[in-house]
């Protein structure tokens, strides 16, 4: 199991001459335009990332991946990689035919010949795969709420990767990794997978994990889709060169993995270890709580912390890797330095920043000591994020119609202008409905298509700096929520549930749009004749029965001072 694998693995990519022939063949197809996380997929497909998969899986390889963990064929597979599509997309497509891929610019990167069109037990998928059907797993939100209805399965004929446009001199494919071992003569390669930047302890615990192992370190963060929230990966990638000069130079080298996780913890884990082997290293570093999803919605761990260690340790040889077990690294203040967790006498300091405080300091713009993190880290995370009364935010408030959010909003906009620093830009549901999408009606599908129009405007904003204030009714929660996901990337999303009771609304009706809706004159009325779903759990509530505006403007004011998003 010790020596790397250096023979190359197979691709899925035609010849040269024959992807330009085939690309113009191509271009007569029915096509699909790939998501992100379906792009990111098909690359480590085609270049042999998820080798032995030949394509996006067949109904019975799905069955066989989803019940245990295995292709119809035998071979240990944990996650499902397939292509999910919208119902009117299926409707013209059918078994036998081929169809072309395309990115997000139109580009054609491979062709899918359709073996099997499936429409999947989604929550089997939720409950084998992610261990519960609950929408706090960021995967099975992404099932349930992002993911097309419908399964296409069937191999890929490869006929380019996707386009990247930055840090191309540090992605390799499989076989440029393979490449690279040989040539530099590496026979014991340990892996360190990784999603956040890295600090020292990170630093120390890869150093030591190669020093064991007698082996060459490759750094080997994923930079296609991580968790809603995490550090984007630009910034990232400057934070892993400034510590690669820490490392002993030509003992350890960085490259990028175009993967989209899941988040899956164990099986996470599994799939993990099979993409580095085909990366051609031998040892892998597999941590506490490994590819954790975080809490789910009673407030529990979805897995128990050492789960992912057990799953792959009884895996490993199939795997054909070598599990390291990640140590809990700590500062010891007495002799300076890191040392494992489970090594410390009683009766010494030990000094620990945990990811929530560090996020905190950084937020409010607080001292990040030298023994925690290297000055290069500290300065490219700041620069990201400056402490958060100087970044973009967004407040969201969602209400039935008639319910006070509009002059919520303006009152809010007012006393937010007056403290100056930020531009302010109000999207009111109604100037919203007349400007960005005066096409749409009030059916399910056109809220959403409508909320989601304002997140977008939302989350620009946000990340340029300005402050967004959103005032629509957006009675969904699965929408409300991929809006938070789109603005959380770039800044604080503050949902205000502005819970004027429908009673009160009826009894105001202050655009007479109930009485209409009472008498069946306006369809799909919110609360009257179509659905509003209450936030759970919103960053703010409030109750304008028995309140004056001015109140409620001033609640919302407190709250974003508690945020710490103004002084
Ligand atoms: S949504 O659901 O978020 O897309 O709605 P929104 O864009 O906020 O638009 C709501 C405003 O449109 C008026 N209006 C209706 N509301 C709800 N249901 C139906 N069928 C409807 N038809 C028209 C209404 O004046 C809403 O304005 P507000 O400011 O919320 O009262």
């Amino acid at each position: 199991m010790t020596a790397p694998n250096t023979t190359p693995i197979p691709e899925l990519f035609v010849s040269y001459d024959s992807a330009a022939k085939l690309k113009l063949e191509a271009a007569e197809l029915p096509s699909w335009d790939l998501t992100a996380r379906q792009v990111c997929d098909l690359e480590l497909l085609m270049n042999g990332g998820f080798n032995p998969l030949k394509g996006f899986l067949s109904e019975a390889d799905y069955d066989g991946v989803v019940e245990n963990m295995r292709t119809a064929d035998g071979a240990l597979w944990p996650i499902p990689i397939t292509l999910d599509v919208s119902e009117k997309f299926a409707e013209g497509i059918a078994p036998g035919q081929d169809i072309a891929l395309r990115d997000a610019e139109g580009v054609i990167l491979a062709i899918l010949s359709i073996t099997d069109k499936w429409v999947p037990n989604k929550s089997r998928e939720a409950e084998k795969v992610f261990g519960a059907d609950d929408l706090a797993h960021p995967a099975v939100n992404y099932l349930h709420n992002v993911a097309g209805p419908v399964y296409l399965g069937g191999p890929i004929t490869g006929i380019q990767q996707p386009i990247h446009y930055d840090y191309r001199s540090r992605r390799d494919t499989p076989n440029e990794m393979r490449a690279f071992f040989r040539k530099m003569g590496w026979r014991k390669i340990v892996a360190f997978q990784t999603r956040n930047p890295l600090h020292r302890a990170h630093q120390e615990l890869t150093f030591r994990a190669a020093k064991e192992a007698q082996a060459n370190l490759l750094i080997h963060p994923v930079v296609g889709m991580t968790k809603p929230g995490d550090v984007d990966h630009f910034t990232r990638v400057r934070c892993y060169e400034a510590v690669l000069d820490k490392y002993p130079s030509s003992t350890t080298a960085l490259s990028l993995l175009p993967l989209a996780m899941r988040m899956a913890g164990p099986r996470e884990a599994v799939w993990h270890g099979l993409i580095r082997r085909n990366h051609g290293v031998t040892h892998f570093i597999v941590g506490r709580d490994h590819a954790g999803p975080g809490k789910n919605s009673a407030g529990e761990d979805f897995y128990g912390p050492y789960d992912a260690q057990e799953l792959f340790r009884a895996h490993e040889d199939e795997i054909g890797v070598t599990m390291v077990d990640f140590k809990h690294m700590v500062y010891v203040q007495e002799r300076a330095q890191y040392e494992p967790a489970d090594e410390i006498e009683d009766g010494v300091t030990v000094l620990n920043i945990s990811g929530t405080e560090l996020r905190r300091r950084l937020a409010e713009g607080l001292d990040i000591p030298e023994w925690f993190s290297f000055p290069e880290v500290v300065k490219e995370l700041r620069r990201t994020k400056p402490p958060r009364a100087q970044q973009g935010f967004t407040v969201f408030l969602t209400g039935l119609s008639g319910s006070g959010k509009s002059t919520i909003a303006n009152a809010l906009m007012v006393k937010l202008m007056e403290l100056g620093g930020r531009p302010v830009t109000l999207l009111d549901g109604d100037v919203v409905r007349k400007h960005l999408s005066s096409e749409l009606g009030f059916s399910k599908e056109h809220r959403d298509i409508n909320i989601k129009r304002i997140g977008y405007v939302a989350s620009e904003i946000t990340k340029n700096g300005g402050i967004a204030l959103c005032a629509p009714i957006a009675p969904y929660t699965a929408t409300r929520r991929a809006v938070r996901e789109m603005i959380e990337a770039y800044g604080a999303f503050v949902e205000v549930h502005v819970a004027t009771s429908l009673e009160e609304c009826e009894r105001r009706d202050r655009k007479g749009l109930y009485k209409l809706a009472r008498e069946g004159k306006i369809k799909e009325f919110t609360g009257i004749s179509d659905p509003y779903e209450a936030p759970e759990t919103p960053e703010l509530r409030v109750d304008t029965e028995g309140q004056e505006v001015d109140n409620c403007a001033q609640q919302v004011i407190l709250k974003l001072e508690q945020l710490g998003l103004i002084n």
